[in-house]
């Protein structure tokens, strides 16, 4: 063709889109200050919220943990990554998923029986796969798989007629079926350009996931790497544009987030407000994809105590379900789930809308949070007839269990209250004692204030993230064991200050170890998941005949506002008996 012809075709087509654009129906993109305006409404309903319903189902529910007949470890979802499956081999999964077992309405009736007030789900993992149709690429379940329907309309639609948020988890930087995303070297060893794979993937993918499943709460990215801050900026635009009230996670990278977004099943040590609103991505076992030999589901009363935790201390809580091949979510995970939402439903008025603590909490007896003229206190680990609770300066007009409404008699005892217990707990997962206030947010008294850390402060292997796959939590002796030494993903307490720690601390070890598990070394260090770890304390584990007691650990250990995470081993084959109740830090004062 001439090239002037060329070029004037190319001119009419530009205007034609220009005009179209002129005459088009659709409302102008807001501009960033009505941005600001609808984020900040958005964020209010998501803390509101507290509690959602985390989904990861694709394609490794297949194999489920397993490849070539050998059990692979880690999270079930990264099968493709840990064995470095081959895309030709990994794609032909797809010609098996047929999830006809499939039910949007059971799984958001799952949810709401859970108290779970929104979901989000994979839409896109780093395999690369599409959990819904998308034009943008034909390795999608509608297109590959046999069964050949699009499970996130009837799963939004049926969120939708329950009134639970709906949001989409989306990888946009790993991206193993891609030769310009991050993450396969071992199909593709050559340079990246992420450019090509944002623009032929990922701006459309989520520009169809933004336009085809109706009113969508977030949008939950995830591990950021290797795009630019300018490529990042689109991306948050894109969403902003199509839909202004859509919350985006701190994973969009670059600090383009609308929340912030813990480490997995990380939760701050202490109440965490300084930099806004959080949310913690949980699993119910250890793997976030179905792994069909991981039984390891959590206690309901750990979950219903860390959802108290969490909130207590400002956070969401978002706890994660994984599908089976034929579109089940495991019975073991249901149970769990209904005995959350069956406490909700007694207890939910000390969770959903509430304010976090305004107090420091000085161990694991109790949480509390706020309403106006209310304060609840969650006691998660019974004290006993008498509950010494102190800091409240304001006067309590009635004390009472939510769940039953029984009076609970108290005095006070100078800065002190003393409440006059049942012998047992009225719940048995965390029972929630409320005080009618005077006032209409508690007054507190100086030194027990949310942030007034105290010099030597206790870190509970409870509120530890318990990283690895045989470690286990007991609830009769409040100690974590079977530390048993693994190559891979060794079995530790992570605890995750959050800025909340800064100093030198000599540190006291709250544990108890038989005789013959004696002799192992401890090992205590600082730092970051992508950082190197700085160890600052090894000691050689003596026996205590099996008692708990408490050791003053030989050296100190530094931790800075930017320290991620305190970290607790334990070597040595015998050691896998001992117990861990807590560390406590000693700050050095210089
Ligand atoms: O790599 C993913 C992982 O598979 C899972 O989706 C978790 C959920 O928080 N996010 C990443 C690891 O942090």
């Amino acid at each position: 063709m001439e090239r002037k012809t060329a070029n004037v075709i190319v001119i009419a087509l530009g205007l034609s889109f220009l005009f179209a654009g002129a005459c088009s129906t659709s409302p102008p993109p807001p501009d960033e200050s009505e941005i600001q305006k609808r984020t900040a409404e958005a964020l209010k309903r998501f803390d509101d919220m507290k509690f959602g319903m985390f989904i990861h189902w694709g394609l490794y529910a297949i194999p489920a943990g397993e490849w070539k007949g050998k059990y692979v470890r880690g999270i079930g979802e990264w099968i493709m990554f840990r064995e470095k499956i081959p895309v030709a081999e990994y794609e032909k999964l797809a010609e098996q998923f047929n999830p006809v077992k499939f039910s949007g309405d059971e799984w958001a009736q799952l949810a709401q029986d859970a108290g779970m007030r929104y979901m989000v789900i994979t839409s896109k993992h780093h395999d690369g796969f599409a959990m819904f149709h998308s034009k943008a690429s034909p390795y999608n379940i509608v297109d590959a798989t046999p069964y050949g329907k699009d499970p996130m309309k009837e799963l939004s639609a049926a969120c939708a007629r329950r009134g639970i948020a709906f949001g989409f988890y989306y990888s946009q930087d790993q991206d193993w079926h891609e030769p310009n995303a991050r993450g396969n070297t071992w199909d593709f060893p050559e340079e990246r350009n992420p450019e090509i794979y944002l623009r032929n993937k990922v701006f459309p993918q989520v520009e169809e996931i933004l336009s085809n499943y109706g009113k969508l709460a977030l949008i939950w990215f995830d591990t950021p790497g290797i795009l630019s801050e300018a490529q990042v900026t689109e991306l948050r635009d894109l969403v902003k544009r199509l839909q202004p009230d859509c919350l985006l996670n701190s994973r969009i990278g670059h600090g383009k987030g609308d929340y912030i977004q813990t480490g997995d099943n990380a939760i701050p040590i202490q109440v965490y407000t300084k930099d806004g609103k959080w949310e913690v991505p949980a699993t119910l076992n250890d793997t976030w994809g179905y792994k069909k030999n991981d039984h390891h589901w959590k206690d309901p009363r750990d979950l219903i105590g860390k959802l108290a935790d969490i909130v207590s201390k400002g956070g969401n809580y978002l706890l994660n379900v994984g599908p089976t091949a034929e579109g089940v979510i495991p019975k073991p995970s249901q149970d769990i789930l209904r005995t959350m939402g069956k406490w909700l439903e007694a207890n939910g008025e000390s969770i959903y809308g509430a304010s976090p603590s305004p107090f420091y909490f000085p161990d694991i007896t109790w949480r509390a949070t706020v309403k106006p003229g209310k304060l609840y206190l969650h006691i998660l680990n019974w004290p006993g007839k008498k509950f010494r609770f102190e800091g409240l300066e304001s006067e309590v007009k009635r004390a009472y269990f939510l769940a039953n409404g029984d009076e609970v008699p108290f005095r006070r005892d100078g800065a002190a209250l003393i409440f006059d217990l049942p012998a047992q707990p009225v719940d048995p997962y965390d029972t929630v004692l409320v005080l009618e206030l005077a006032d209409e947010t508690p007054r507190v008294a100086d030194g027990y204030r949310a942030g007034q850390l105290p010099d030597r402060m206790d870190l509970y292997a409870w509120a530890a993230r318990l990283r690895g796959e045989e470690i286990r939590y007991d609830f009769d002796t409040l100690s974590a064991t079977n530390f048993v030494p693994a190559e891979q993903f060794a079995n530790e307490l992570w605890w995750y200050p959050y800025g909340a720690l800064d100093g030198e601390y000599e540190v006291e070890l709250t544990y108890a170890c038989d005789n013959a598990e004696a002799g192992g070394t401890l090992r205590l260090a600082t730092g970051g998941r992508r950082t190197p770890r700085k160890s600052g304390i090894e000691w050689k584990v003596s026996a205590t005949g099996g008692k708990f007691v408490t050791r003053k650990l030989p050296g100190k250990i530094t931790v800075d506002p930017k320290t991620g995470m305190i970290i607790l081993g334990i070597d040595g084959e015998q050691s896998s008996g001992i117990r861990v109740r807590k560390i406590t830090l000693i700050r050095q004062t210089v």
